[in-house]
């Protein structure tokens, strides 16, 4: 596929994915390759280089001690940051490509941040996926 996806390529894009996410399609896939199980998704929609998220953590009790999170990304591709807690220097990028799948797992919570920073010359869409356990 292209690097610039449509938008409503990325709308059909959106609905098949929502459909296999029903279905089940997507999930069992991505569980394979993590070698866990999730119980719930979580759709980020980030319309163009404007759209980021800041620097967090996913520590949120309900995510237990020590999560694995699965990232599936569609559309743009768009940076995915990480430094460490402790020492902001220490870090380092992963560009985030159509079709990329990001396992997040470990103790990674514990000392490592991550953000999608914005990107002036991103014109387009793009979304991803992250998969979740999310116990009670
Ligand atoms: O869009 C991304 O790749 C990051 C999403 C994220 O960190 C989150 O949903 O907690
Ligand atoms: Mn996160």
């Amino acid at each position: 596929m292209s690097k610039k996806v449509s938008k409503v390529r990325l709308y059909e894009i959106a609905e098949t994915l929502i459909s296999d996410y029903f279905d089940g399609t997507i999930k069992e896939q991505i569980e394979k390759v993590a070698g866990t199980q999730f119980n719930s998704v979580l759709m980020n929609w980030y319309r163009n280089g404007e759209d980021y998220l800041n620097w967090h953590t996913d520590d949120e009790p309900e995510l237990g001690k020590n999560p694995t999170i699965a990232s599936v990304n569609f559309g743009e591709t768009r940076d995915f940051r990480v430094r460490h807690k402790d020492d902001h220097q220490l870090k380092f990028t992963v560009p985030l490509q159509h079709g990329s799948l990001l396992i997040m797992s470990g103790e990674m919570q514990h000392f490592w941040q991550h953000e999608v920073p914005k990107r002036k010359k991103v014109q387009h869409s793009r979304f991803n996926l992250t998969f979740r356990m999310i116990r009670d």
